[in-house]
């Protein structure tokens, strides 16, 4: 179906979970709603604090700008505008403008009668960041263990956080995320080079079925997870990275505080070999 006449078919009123049909429109080629408005309001105030920030600092390089969260020994309170308040406010506003952004796309699911799975999985990218600016200074004690809203400062907070536990590598959660991201980048350049070598086989000759697509991996790897079960995959493994990733950091100064490596102990203390000769206490 042509787009267009697609669009009249599904630009339907209802499925909205606040405000009724108040703001039930669209603007150009965005649906509004009650959280499109909000997402504007969150995503608009942020923005703007965000260059008032920028006004007030020592630069307008794009690459150094910086808006920082308080100092540490400030801990849970509300802090000086310019002394991290700014950086409370706009993450308010972030989390505000995410949070919308998530909702709006439910009630677009809503409007279309399909199901919840892109909210679902924005969601986890959101909890990352919450764990990040939200539950892990929470539960360390103060807003300042959280990483500053600029392009070089944000790195250089995960230089410093990483080795503020020695070698961030041996963090076996970090390790789980990690693997997660690998596979799913390996998966989607499966997936992606399966179905252009079938859909898209070049001028003037026939397109293929999936049919082919499963005999593809069953001749090479003797197995097809299946043209529906590559999605489901693919969905997994992209919200297992977010996720896990929030886990690594969110148990790093709060459940374990020491240098990642040593969590490794536990296997030089195995009973197997700790006492016997040669061993950690041999
Ligand atoms: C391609 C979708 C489009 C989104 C884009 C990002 C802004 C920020 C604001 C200057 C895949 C738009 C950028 C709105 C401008 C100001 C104040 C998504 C796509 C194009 N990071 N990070 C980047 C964010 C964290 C890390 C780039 C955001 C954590 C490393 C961009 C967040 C940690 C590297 C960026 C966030 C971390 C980057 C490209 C939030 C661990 C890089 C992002 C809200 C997760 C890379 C200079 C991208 C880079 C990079 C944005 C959080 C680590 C500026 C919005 C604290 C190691 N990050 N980041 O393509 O080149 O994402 O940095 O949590 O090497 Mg980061
Ligand atoms: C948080 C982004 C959420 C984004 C949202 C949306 C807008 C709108 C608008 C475009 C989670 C934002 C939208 C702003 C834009 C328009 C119009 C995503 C988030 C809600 N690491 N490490 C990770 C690797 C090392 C360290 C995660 C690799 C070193 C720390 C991932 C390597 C040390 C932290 C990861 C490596 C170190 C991490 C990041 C290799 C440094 C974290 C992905 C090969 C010396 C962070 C939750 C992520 C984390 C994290 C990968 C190396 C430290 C698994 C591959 C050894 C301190 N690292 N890392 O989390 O877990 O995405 O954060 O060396 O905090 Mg690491
Ligand atoms: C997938 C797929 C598939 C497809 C697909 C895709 C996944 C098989 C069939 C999709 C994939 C792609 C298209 C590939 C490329 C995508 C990526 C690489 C991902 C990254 C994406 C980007 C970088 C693009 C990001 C762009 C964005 C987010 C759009 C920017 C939009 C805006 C700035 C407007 C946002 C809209 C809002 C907030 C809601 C509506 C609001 C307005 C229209 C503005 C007007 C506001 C109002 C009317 C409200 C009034 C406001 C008020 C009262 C507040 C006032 C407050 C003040 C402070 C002033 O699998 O299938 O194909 O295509």
């Amino acid at each position: 179906m042509a787009l267009l006449s697609f669009e009249r078919k599904y630009r339907v009123p209802g499925g909205t979970l606040v405000g009724g049909n108040l703001f039930d429109f669209w603007v150009g080629p965005f649906y509004v709603g009650f959280f499109g408005v909000t997402t504007f309001f969150f995503a608009a105030l942020g923005t703007l604090l965000i260059f008032y920030g920028a006004a007030m600092g020592p630069t307008w390089n794009p690459w150094l700008v910086t808006i920082n969260p308080p100092v540490v020994e400030n801990g849970l309170a509300f802090a000086p505008l310019m002394q991290g308040g700014l950086w409370q406010i706009i993450t308010f506003c972030a989390i505000g403008a995410f949070v919308s952004w998530a909702l709006r796309e439910v009630e677009i699911c809503r409007k279309l009668g399909i199901g919840l799975h892109v909210p679902i999985a924005f969601g986890v990218a959101i909890f990352a960041y919450v764990m990040l600016v939200v539950i892990r200074p929470i539960l360390m004690g103060s807003w300042g263990y959280a990483f500053p809203y600029g392009i070089f400062s944000h790195l250089d907070w995960v230089s410093n956080t990483g080795y503020t536990y020695g070698n961030f590598h041996y963090n076996p959660v970090h390790m789980l995320a990690v693997t997660f991201f690998f596979t799913n980048a390996l998966a989607l350049s499966l997936h992606g080079g399966l179905i252009l070598s079938a859909a898209n086989p070049g001028k003037g000759k026939v397109m293929k079925t999936p049919d082919h697509e499963d005999t593809f991996f069953r001749d090479l790897i003797g197995y097809s997870v299946g043209t529906l079960g590559i999605h489901r995959l693919g969905m997994l493994l992209a919200m297992n990275a977010a996720f896990w990733s929030a886990v690594c950091i969110g148990i790093s100064g709060t459940i374990w505080f020491d240098q990642w490596v040593d969590w490794w102990n536990w296997w030089l203390n195995l009973p197997i070999w700790a006492n016997v000769h040669g061993g950690i206490n041999g």
